[in-house]
């Protein structure tokens, strides 16, 4: 009798410890989300600094309601274009309070359409694109640190064959977040470097082909024939490829941007863009008008020159952090 009371205890210790360890793991893990919901939210106010600062220039007090002719000054300030601003604010009251602003303003994200990132095929190939300087080898550095830290395999394609030096700036970043890259000798054709990384990539099983492209502006003809090429030849060494071609901005650019994107849109499609420097700029209102103007989602944003420096662009946490600088 005795040992079979003692039997029937022991597994209840053994089923109750794990119990607790599995509730402390999951308080930790609930811990860990908010401190990083935080920290991506710090972020956003650290990239959002000079933007900010320009606005508290205007609105030196925080308030509950701010007057219509602050607001609209507040937002031309912040680089928003004037037909945005008389669309986020037509019908608002004469004093205006933070929920209403927000509404407005978030919603001149939404009709930009969503990215379905459930079902990628594989490889997923990503093709970057932008005007000379713009940022877009650091973003290809950026973009492989992040997927690389979430487990995929990625290759680099570099497909800047035009300025001296692209080839080795974009080796010198897959060294340091290591990752294979593919590459040929400057002035070679950059559609073969963009075959021989897809085609290295299926046969490798990767993940992710992120193809880097040189800098070109919108009225080169030459080059952007080129480019019409490279997205040709992708497609003919894996069908469907390249499956994003994302448009890198310069933030400190503003709305001028605008017209670049307009551009290469028409040129060869884009599906999202990514703006840089953010933290280097004033002109951070003029994520409205590029999101609502192109009706393309931004998907990320850069905050600095380090491999870590890019943050998923969240609507939402960008308008707050917006008004956080202006309203009680
Ligand atoms: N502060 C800051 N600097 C950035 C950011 N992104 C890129 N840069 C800097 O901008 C400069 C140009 O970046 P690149 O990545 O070489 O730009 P690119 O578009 O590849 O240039 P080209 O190949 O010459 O057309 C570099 O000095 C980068 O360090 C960013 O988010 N913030
Ligand atoms: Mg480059």
């Amino acid at each position: 009798m005795f040992s079979f009371f003692k039997k029937k205890e022991q597994p209840k210790e053994i089923i109750e410890e794990p119990k607790e360890k599995l509730q402390e793991t999951i308080e930790e893990i609930q811990e860990e989300v908010i401190e990083v919901k935080k920290e991506e939210k710090g972020f956003f106010a650290r990239a959002l600094e000079k933007t900010i600062g320009n606005l508290t220039s205007i609105i030196p007090k925080k308030q509950e309601k701010i007057s219509f002719d602050d607001v609209e000054e507040l937002l031309i300030e912040s680089d928003m274009e004037y037909e945005i601003v008389e669309l986020a604010m037509d019908g608002l009251p004469e004093f205006i309070t933070r929920a209403q602003l927000r509404h407005r303003l978030i919603s001149l994200f939404e009709h930009a359409p969503k990215l379905d990132t459930a079902t990628l095929p594989k490889p997923y190939v990503q093709l970057i694109i932008g005007v000379n300087g713009a940022g877009k080898t650091t973003t290809i550095a950026k973009l492989a640190n992040r997927l690389k830290t979430s487990g995929k395999k990625v290759v680099l394609g570099a497909g800047d064959t035009f300025r001296a030096a692209a080839i080795e700036q974009l080796s010198i970043w897959a060294d340091k977040i290591e990752v294979p890259i593919i590459k040929t000798k400057q002035g070679h054709d950059p559609s073969a470097v963009a075959y021989d990384t897809i085609h290295s990539a299926v046969a490798k099983g990767f993940d992710n082909c992120i193809i880097d492209t040189a800098g070109r502006l919108q009225t080169q003809t030459n080059l952007n024939k080129e480019l019409q090429k490279i997205v040709k030849v992708c497609n003919k060494a894996l069908e469907g490829a390249p499956h994003q071609k994302l448009m890198i901005l310069d933030g400190t650019q503003g709305n001028s941007a605008i017209a670049q994107a307009k551009a290469f849109n028409e040129m060869v499609g884009i599906d999202g863009i990514i703006v840089t420097k953010l933290d280097g700029t004033s002109k951070g209102g003029a994520l409205f008008s590029i999101s609502n103007q192109l009706e393309l989602p931004i998907l990320f944003i850069g905050i600095g020159e380090q491999k870590e420096d890019l943050i998923v662009f969240n609507p939402d946490e960008f308008v707050d952090s917006l008004l956080d600088g202006i309203y009680l």
